[in-house]
């Protein structure tokens, strides 16, 4: 088992150097814009070799990924995992809409350049609105700011932009998509990772939720029964429904071996309400948590996630992630010895 730092959007130089100086050895990178000016400049100043402006891509190509991967080992850390697609285009395939088939065709493409790549870990969810909250400034611990949800209110919200969708039709739309998928991830090496619902509750904004509990995993387990498909076993999200059923998923999933990483973070409260809190405070054990890995043998990675904004802290959140980075490796310290 060993630490990353996540969910980065667009790399620095800078953020490389910060992953290293708080101990991660490696990376994740979330939804990276590959197309964007900043990782044009990002490119310049890695390579000597001139990279220009282009037009978006919906995939990405291997040469796209060599570089990230490549920029990422010059710092001294490994690319653990890409989490989504260019764009997070899989919304059609989701909502079993026209054009899903040509979203699928740019996933199989996407899974083939990673494997060209060698970047071993694709994280996926299955949520074509993504996480929602219903306050994203509420003030934690000591007034730093964390999101928040109370689904009295989030239940009232109807944004009118999505096609009403039933659990049946988000589970067929689903078995397509990792019929077609997961050969493709088999052949390429690259490991297929399912993120929970966040929030785990039934249905939102018209469309069913139907990965927000152990018994709903443990049927995409079994479906797409494959050592390269398995679970991005986020604490958070799982204990939104309530910590001990967490960690029952937990214990389950570990032993399974069908964890492939871990989004460390806690949550102040379960639904129908919660906030999002600090890694050592809430409903979450993290020294529970992380022993539970270590006496599965999970060898993945673990990143923090969402993590309270603090005085002063960057829109990534720098100062927040020092925090939750270092208080996990504290307890993994003191758990091996
Ligand atoms: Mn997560």
């Amino acid at each position: 088992m060993r630490l990353a730092a996540g969910q980065f959007r667009e790399l620095t130089q800078e953020d490389l150097a910060f992953a290293r100086q708080i101990g991660c050895s490696g990376v994740t990178v979330n939804k990276p814009d590959l197309d964007s000016p900043a990782w044009v400049a990002f490119l310049n100043r890695q390579f000597t070799a001139k990279a220009g402006p282009r037009a978006p891509t919906r995939r990405w190509s291997a040469l796209d990924l060599i570089q990230l991967r490549s920029a990422v080992e010059a710092h001294g850390l490994v690319l653990d995992c890409i989490e989504g697609v260019p764009a997070n285009r899989l919304d059609k395939a989701m909502l079993g809409l026209p054009g899903a088939e040509e979203q699928i065709a740019d996933f199989q493409a996407t899974l083939r350049a990673m494997g060209q790549a060698g970047i071993p870990v694709l994280g996926y969810n299955w949520i074509p609105d993504g996480v929602w909250r219903t306050a994203k400034a509420a003030h934690g611990r000591g007034g730093a700011l964390v999101t928040a949800y109370d689904d009295a209110i989030g239940q009232r919200v109807a944004t009118g932009t999505l096609p009403p969708r039933s659990e049946a039709e988000m589970w067929a739309n689903w078995e397509r998509f990792i019929a077609a998928v997961l050969p493709v991830a088999e052949e390429a090496g690259v490991r297929l990772s399912l993120h929970p619902d966040d929030p785990p509750v039934p249905v939102l904004d018209g469309v069913a939720r139907i990965f927000r509990s152990e018994e709903s995993f443990a049927r995409a387990m079994a479906h797409a029964d494959s050592p390269m498909h398995g679970i991005a076993f986020c604490t958070g999200t799982f204990a939104e429904s309530g910590a001990d059923s967490m960690m029952r998923a937990l214990r389950r999933f570990a032993r399974a071996g069908r964890i492939h990483y871990v989004h460390l973070r806690s949550v102040a409260g379960e639904l129908p309400r919660f906030a999002e809190a600090f890694v050592d405070e809430g409903t979450v054990d993290p020294v529970a948590v992380l022993r539970v890995l270590l006496d599965a043998g999970f060898d993945g990675f673990v990143i923090d996630d969402h993590v309270p904004h603090l005085v002063d802290d960057t829109v990534w959140g720098h100062r927040g992630r020092a925090h939750a980075t270092g208080y996990i490796a504290g307890i993994l310290r003191a758990l091996r010895a």
